[in-house]
């Protein structure tokens, strides 16, 4: 039989496919930080200390690529790169809408009695209604929302600096993550790094009114530097932790980090 000329011993595996998968997964720009000889399947299962026996190994193999891919991108990430802004006149009319549903199914958020919830490492109040949340610091941004179904668009939100309201409401900013859960079944969760970016903001409007239902009621965490699936919609709950929450989408296979 043949021997898999990349040495782990198991011909019965498809190690080319195997390959192109870890080299997807080791997306830009985390790419740069590797030689050539590293982005070998050797080069690889040396770093990650994994071996391929079968398939389930394979998937294991695969998700402690994509785990080492976060780390690299959060050590590149650089807190102080801001993301492109663009003018009034370049904004995308009329602004997709994606969920994991149809737009007919979008969750209707009622905004009387609605309170956000604030939970695990944060000291200060807990709930915020939304008259209390629209009478934070203001600030606008026109930028581009980048979707991996392969369209971009360039949309303008107004919304409260996260990193100021992270501090308002006594989060522990040395804690890793902040997460995020919806009024869908939708989840997400940020790094602390991204989560203190300045152009990182809390929207409760799109194009100066209101947020509307389809973009996210009542507010979308609207983050410049990541891709579409990393912000959130129908935020409902909000917490900082040490322990890794995950994604509606990375749990399912995307990398988690999602830089844009
Ligand atoms: N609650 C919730 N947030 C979500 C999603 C979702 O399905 N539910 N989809 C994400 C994805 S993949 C994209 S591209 C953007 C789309 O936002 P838009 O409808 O404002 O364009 O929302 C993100 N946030
Ligand atoms: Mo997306």
């Amino acid at each position: 039989m043949k021997r898999s000329p990349t040495g782990t011993g198991m011909p019965s595996l498809d190690t080319r496919a195997i390959l192109a998968d870890a080299r997807r997964e080791l997306a830009l720009p985390s790419r740069r930080a590797f030689g050539k000889r590293v982005l070998t399947l050797g080069g690889l299962l040396m770093l990650t200390g994994c071996s391929l026996t079968d398939e389930k190994s394979v998937n294991a193999f695969l998700m402690s690529v994509s785990r080492m891919n976060d780390r690299i991108q959060a050590w590149l990430f650089d807190p102080t790169r801001l993301a492109p802004t663009y003018s009034e006149a370049q904004l995308t009319r009329p602004f997709p809408f994606n969920a994991y549903y149809g737009i007919d199914q979008v969750p209707e958020v009622d905004a009387d009695g609605f309170v956000l919830k604030l939970s695990g490492l944060v000291t200060g109040k807990r709930n915020w209604t939304l008259s209390e949340l629209y009478a934070l610091p203001h600030a606008e941004q026109i930028t581009r929302h980048i979707c991996v179904e392969g369209w971009s668009a360039i949309g303008h939100w107004g919304g409260t600096p996260f990193v100021d309201f992270l501090h308002r409401v006594g989060a522990d900013t040395s804690a890793k993550y902040v997460g995020f859960k919806c009024a869908d079944d939708y989840y997400e969760s940020i790094d602390m790094a991204s989560a203190l970016h300045p152009q990182t903001l809390l929207t409760f409007q799109y194009d100066g009114q209101t947020l509307p239902p389809e973009y996210g009621f009542p507010m979308k965490l609207r983050i410049p530097t990541k891709l579409g699936y990393k912000n959130p919609k129908h935020v409902m709950e909000i917490f900082v932790t040490n322990t890794y929450p995950g994604g509606y989408w990375s749990d399912q296979g995307y990398n988690w980090f999602g830089g844009s």
